[in-house]
């Protein structure tokens, strides 16, 4: 499975690390991780500048109980949602699922491949650092090949 993840408040290389820490507390071993990256803001916007970075994991968890295990550790490291509040507002963390293996799924509560997985760099360059060589699951395509579309969207490796 890889999972993009982004904090664009506070101190965001902490909230990165402690996001990590709380997915391995739950047995969820990170068996890769990319560089990070600082990002320019997309689809949102007057926000701070993110930090993302990619990671691949191994889990016994289903996407779904996996998702609820992630929107849990996003509460506890103090991410807030519900009525009043943008959901695209900024925040100290996002946990998103890009892949996992080659399942392709689509409901209300989650689609994966992630639907914007091939239009993001902030999560394709990550991405594609630490597995040069993945498809789309869906369309067969070369993830890498999706970068080449993204260029104008702002972003420095660090
Ligand atoms: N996440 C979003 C919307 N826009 N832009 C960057 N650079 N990084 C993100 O993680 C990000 C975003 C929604 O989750
Ligand atoms: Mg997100
Ligand atoms: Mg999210």
């Amino acid at each position: 499975m890889y999972l993009s993840l982004g904090s664009n408040l506070g101190d965001r290389k902490a909230n990165l690390e402690r996001a990590l820490a709380a997915l391995e507390a739950e047995s969820i071993r990170v068996t890769a991780r990319s560089s990070f990256y600082e990002t320019q803001p997309q689809e949102v916007w007057e926000q701070p500048w993110f930090l993302n970075l990619a990671v691949a994991c191994e889990t016994e968890y289903l996407p779904l109980q996996f998702l609820v295990i992630s929107q849990r550790i996003e509460r506890e490291l103090g991410r807030v949602r519900g009525p009043g509040l943008k959901p695209k507002g900024p925040r100290l963390i996002d946990i998103d699922i890009l892949l996992y293996g080659n399942v392709v799924m689509q409901n209300l509560r989650l689609t994966i491949p992630h639907p914007r997985l091939p239009v993001r760099r902030f999560v394709l360059e990550p991405l594609v650092e630490i597995a040069p060589d993945l498809r789309h699951p869906g369309t067969g395509r070369y993830l890498r090949d999706y970068l080449r579309k993204v260029r104008g969207q702002q972003l420095r490796k660090l």
